[in-house]
């Protein structure tokens, strides 16, 4: 559990948890509270709690909510609450919360009926069912407190998966009559990893995987291209192929222009969205990982034509046109990449990232190669900032094993400055990299392509090093290669987090960006 404390239901509930062993962590904002809950719930598939107390910590915990419904992270978020007689005299601190949150959670409930457990059993189902998203639990302390007979023991009905012979088997013909398939695999398909690999074994197709799917298929696999966002980084592949087999994608993983590829497609999904880009000619959207392993079974025997040597090729031209134009200072973002990933590797790590919106992402999630399903948390349904650090810390408290660097622009670190502080205080094995230009970047070269002067984007340099330092915490500062990666080996053998401020030289982004969408 995660959160910020009120003096409502929220120690009632820290107190009950504490008897059933689930631990706490605390926060130092709602927001970054529900992004830890939700990148936890991202990375295991267990869903995440975080609650707050009412009033502005519900309206705190607004954008981390939205977070985890447009990233599709299944997260119970405890709010605090009025009853009905406080309402009758008080106006202090209060709004309609359930309004507030209405649009981005699954539903809420109050636990005022008769029969609390069921609501809750009925309230975590909402948020499993596809599209996984958050769900709203209102709760004054006077219901926490209520007592009432000890529930049933709760088994959360799981609905029954059935096949869907029909619409399968159109599916598997449509891709065994095409040659040059390529298998885009999506955010839902990290929770059936194993049977994704199988099948892209089978096809033996170049792979695409947005984001989020990243390390579904092992970046190490010469099968895997590159990211798939709708762009233009992925069109030369495509452009070759004659079908595009989306697993497990949603649409809200793709970028905000229209769609590019005029190229066929078939769909297997957990869920329909009303909204999407393309209208498959075949489509399954339901139970994923069933109709996956059934597909398997299908196409055996199906191999596609496409030749090695063209699937590394087209791996290598992208890599080739993502890369950062030689820097005039400090140290190029792609490098900074790729030297991270040399020292995961050389340390014998396993690749864990996190990562912020802005321009430093595009070398982030091109040139850090991933190994398993769940190892890049990002926000790319909203494309927040202040993502990367809070999710960071939840991914390392679940599995200290294994450090999680965070690449992280400057903006987005300010904007989530004090969990550093949570870091320190839960000794989250964490690295977090700060891409340090003084600049929003990503708006900054807008701002550049549409010629006008350089107006409220930049700032003075600040040093990050020095701030975790005065937080109690191991700062590093890098001006250059052999720096950062010293600092980063030394990072790495720390048990406890650490933070590495770079000097970046953000002029080559435009370039990159232009390569990306084009
Ligand atoms: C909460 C939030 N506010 C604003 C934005 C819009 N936005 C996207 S990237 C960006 C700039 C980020 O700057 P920085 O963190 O320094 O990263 P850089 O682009 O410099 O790599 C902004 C303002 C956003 N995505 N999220």
């Amino acid at each position: 559990m995660f959160g910020l404390p009120g003096g409502g239901s929220s120690l009632d509930l820290i107190e009950a948890a504490a008897e059933v062993g689930i631990g706490f962590t605390l926060t130092k904002t709602e927001n970054a509270a529900v992004m830890m809950a939700g990148a936890l719930a991202e990375t295991t598939g267990v869903p995440g709690v975080a609650l707050m107390t009412k009033g502005p910590g519900v309206a705190n915990a607004a954008n981390g909510v939205t977070y985890a419904k447009l990233d599709r992270a299944p997260v119970i978020v405890i709010t605090d609450g009025f009853t009905d007689k406080q309402l009758s005299y008080i106006t202090h601190q209060v709004f309609d919360q359930k309004a507030l949150l209405q649009p981005v959670v699954k539903g809420v409930t109050r636990l005022e009926s008769d029969t609390p457990a069921a609501e809750i059993e009925a309230i975590i189902l909402l948020a499993c069912q596809a599209p996984l998203g958050p769900v709203h639990l209102e709760l004054t302390g006077e219901v926490a407190r209520r007592l009432i007979d000890p529930p049933q023991v709760a088994t959360l009905a799981s609905s029954t998966s059935v096949l869907d012979h029909v619409a399968l088997q159109s599916l598997a013909q449509q891709i065994k009559l095409s040659k040059k398939p390529v298998l885009i695999v999506g955010l839902e398909a990290r929770h059936c990893a194993a049977e994704v690999r199988q099948l892209a074994e089978h096809l033996k197709c170049p792979v695409l995987q947005t984001y989020k799917a990243k390390g579904v298929i092992s970046d190490l696999d010469p099968q895997v291209v590159g990211i798939f966002t709708g762009g233009i980084q992925e069109a030369d592949c495509l452009a070759h192929a004659d079908l595009m087999f989306m697993v497990g994608l949603d649409p809200v993983e793709m970028i905000l222009q229209p769609w590019l590829y005029n190229k066929p497609g078939v769909e297997l999904s957990n869920a329909t969205h009303d909204v999407h880009y393309i209208k498959p000619i075949a489509r399954v959207s339901r139970d994923l990982k069933l109709h996956v392993l059934a597909l398997n079974e299908q196409l055996s025997g199906y191999v596609s034509s496409w030749p090695v040597e063209q699937i590394a090729l087209l791996r290598q031209d992208i890599l080739t046109r993502l890369a950062y134009p030689p820097v005039q200072f400090g140290v190029a973002p792609d490098r900074l990449v790729q030297l991270s990933a040399q020292a995961y590797a050389e340390q014998k790590f396993r690749p864990r990232m996190s990562v912020d919106a802005g321009a430093h992402m595009f070398s982030a999630t091109a040139f850090f190669p991933v190994t398993q399903a769940g190892d890049v948390l990002i926000s790319n349904g909203l494309a927040t900032m202040a993502f990367a650090l809070p999710a960071a810390i939840a991914a390392a408290l679940d599995e200290p094993a294994h450090p999680v660097i965070c690449f992280t622009g400057d903006a987005g670190l300010m904007m989530c400055l004090g969990e550093l502080c949570t870091a320190i205080d839960s000794g989250a094995r964490i690295v977090v990299v700060v891409f340090n230009d003084s600049a929003l970047s990503l708006i900054d070269i807008k701002q550049q392509s549409k010629q006008l002067p350089s107006r409220g984007v930049r700032w003075g340099r600040h040093d990050f090093a020095k701030a975790m330092q005065a937080l109690g915490g191991q700062g590093f500062e890098a001006t250059t290669e052999a720096q950062y990666y010293e600092a980063l080996t030394q990072a790495l053998k720390l048990q406890g987090p650490s933070l590495i401020d770079v000097q970046i030289d953000p002029s080559g982004y435009s370039q990159q960006l232009k390569a990306m969408r084009g």
